[in-house]
């Protein structure tokens, strides 16, 4: 995910019920990226839970139970660093496509806040933290209510 052009939008969240997912590989980021999304939907005075899953592989199945059993919105938060394996492309794939699908299915919004990188540093560039030129959690938790207040227009 490169930052070009990514917007930063202010937000009315009231009402909105919205769950965190999020990975726990590659600890520092993950954490920067979770203090973001928090960051960013505290701003919006959105209802926050949080769900801890192992990998990001794990994401779509617990995103889709979130919405499911009442969430309105889920930010899906992960850290996927290319390796000298395979694993990269398959983790990356199926949070990816599986992600996709959730939203679709569900009708609801799935902020997608997974890093896919090359390397550690790219991912502390990203993370929020004090140091990093963007800050990807705040983006897809941004993402996920402007989206989350969109379908609610249109359903109206
Ligand atoms: C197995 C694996 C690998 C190799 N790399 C990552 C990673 O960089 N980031 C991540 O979030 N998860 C990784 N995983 C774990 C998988 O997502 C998953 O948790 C396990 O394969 C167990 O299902």
């Amino acid at each position: 995910m490169s930052g070009a052009g990514a917007p930063r939008i202010s937000l009315d969240g009231a009402g909105l019920k919205v769950t965190i997912v999020a990975g726990l590989w590659n600890t520092e980021i993950a954490e920067g990226l979770l203090a973001g999304a928090h960051r960013a939907l505290a701003a919006a005075k959105a209802e926050v839970t949080e769900v801890r899953v192992p990998g990001s592989f794990e994401l779509p199945v617990v995103s889709k139970a979130a919405l499911d059993n009442g969430a309105d919105a889920v930010v899906a938060l992960g850290v996927i660093i290319r390796g000298g394996t395979p694993h990269f492309e398959y983790v990356a794939d199926a949070a990816t496509s599986g992600l996709t699908q959730v939203a679709i299915v569900t009708g609801k919004p799935v902020g997608f806040g997974v890093l896919t990188l090359d390397h550690e540093q790219q991912g502390l560039d990203r993370a929020g933290l004090p140091g990093s030129t963007e800050d990807k959690g705040a983006e897809a938790a941004e993402a996920a209510v402007a989206t989350a207040i969109a379908l609610r227009e249109i359903r109206r």
